[in-house]
């Protein structure tokens, strides 16, 4: 750091160059993320000196958090659950499988695994390592759900959690989370479904899904408001049905406003909470259904057009993830990228995917295609 600052509008003008530099998200198809709604953007921007790290100090913040427990459990059939306001999936998938790791270290069990489907995301990988569970990987049907006979042979004595997925990452599918739920209730094995992209996109779609706690088996759900909850960056949702699996994350915490703390991070911002609470009062279940029904329209739209050209979809979309089969994708993938565009591809089956968030429009549905059709 220099002995002298510099002057506010130096800074603010290389601020902006910097701001110029990254992308804005016109063409990006490659992320779960948008921008967020404007009365988040305002609600954050109010809230920027609150931490919940300390809610005795917040507590007009915290009021905000307990709503929003209630609202989001709500949604996904629980308004009794408990939890809290996260970073996003990685700290909740983490916390949901901490919390059922400490209570069987608790009764004594000392090596444990977990099974998770192969579409899981790597936040699993980092579970691994960090809870030093042994995670064990289930295979797929022909639809690239997780196959519940291959989940029910992995199960052994010392496996403490499954793990289905409600929106995965790469393909945008749905595990069978009944047939999970059942394989749960029968083993008496705890059950977290990852539904960080799919939570806030499920309960809108026309189809309909068992995958909340409406099934009694389900035990922990991960839901991101930074992703299709038009909320702010970081905003992650950890919830369990039973409130002792907060105790068994919690910690003693003598010197702060509160006794304990349950949360993976200490200092921990109440900017995300309060857009997040603004955003979901504000739209309502009305609103959000509507921001899922425009961008499934869009990704009919970009299935329909990609179809009539002779490209074909690895399985038909469940939600707004796409995912395309070429004999070349990462020659396409590149070539798209040529031309403005962020794209991925998948693992297995290698395909190019496109997240049809709520920042694409019908314009950039039918620019892509036009260039799909020249690169293709
Ligand atoms: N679970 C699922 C099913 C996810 O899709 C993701 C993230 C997570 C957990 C982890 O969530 P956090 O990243 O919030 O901790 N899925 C995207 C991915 O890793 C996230 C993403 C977002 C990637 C924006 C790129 C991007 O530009 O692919």
């Amino acid at each position: 750091m220099e002995e002298r600052g510099i002057s506010k509008e130096e800074l603010k003008s290389f601020l902006k160059e910097q701001k110029q530099k990254d992308l804005t998200y016109r063409k990006v198809l490659s992320s779960m993320c948008t921008y967020p709604h404007e009365i988040a953007a305002y609600a954050h921007n109010l809230f920027l000196d609150s931490n919940l790290g300390d809610s005795g100090l917040f507590p007009g913040t915290k009021a905000m958090e307990d709503e929003l427990i209630r609202i989001i459990g709500a949604l996904l059939g629980n308004e009794n659950a408990h939890g809290y306001i996260s970073t996003g999936g990685t700290e909740s998938n983490i916390q949901a499988m901490r919390a059922i790791r400490n209570r069987k270290r608790k009764e004594g069990l000392q090596q444990m695994n977990i099974i998770v489907p192969k579409t899981a995301h790597f936040s699993f990988d980092k579970i691994e390592d960090l809870l030093c569970l042994e995670v064990k990987k289930a295979g797929l049907d022909d639809e690239l759900r997780v196959d519940v006979n291959l989940v029910e042979e992995l199960i052994d004595d010392n496996t403490i959690s499954i793990v289905g997925i409600a929106g995965t990452t790469e393909f945008g599918q749905i595990d069978p989370i009944k047939e999970l739920a059942d394989i749960a209730n029968n083993s008496d094995i705890f059950l977290h479904i990852d539904a960080a992209f799919g939570g806030f996109v499920i309960p809108f779609l026309d189809a309909e899904y068992q995958f909340d706690f409406s099934l009694d088996a389900v035990s922990s759900i991960s839901v991101d408001p930074h992703k299709m909850g038009m909320s702010t960056i970081p905003a992650g949702c950890i919830l369990f049905r039973d409130e002792l699996y907060l105790a068994d994350l919690a910690v003693d915490t003598p010197y702060l406003t509160t006794n304990e703390q349950c949360s993976l991070i200490g200092t921990r911002s109440g900017a995300p909470v309060a857009a997040t609470y603004a955003v979901l009062k504000y739209l309502g279940r009305d609103g959000l259904r509507a921001i899922v029904d425009n961008c499934m329209q869009l990704t009919r739209m970009l299935v329909h057009g990609a179809k009539a050209m002779g490209i074909y979809p690895v399985i038909e979309p469940v939600m707004n993830v796409v995912t395309l089969r070429f004999p070349d994708v990462d020659r396409v993938a590149k070539a798209l990228e040529a031309r403005g565009w962020r794209v991925s591809t998948t693992r297995a089956p290698k395909a190019l995917r496109l997240v049809i968030m709520p920042h694409v429009t019908e314009d950039t549905i039918e620019m892509f295609l036009n260039d799909l059709e020249n690169v293709k």
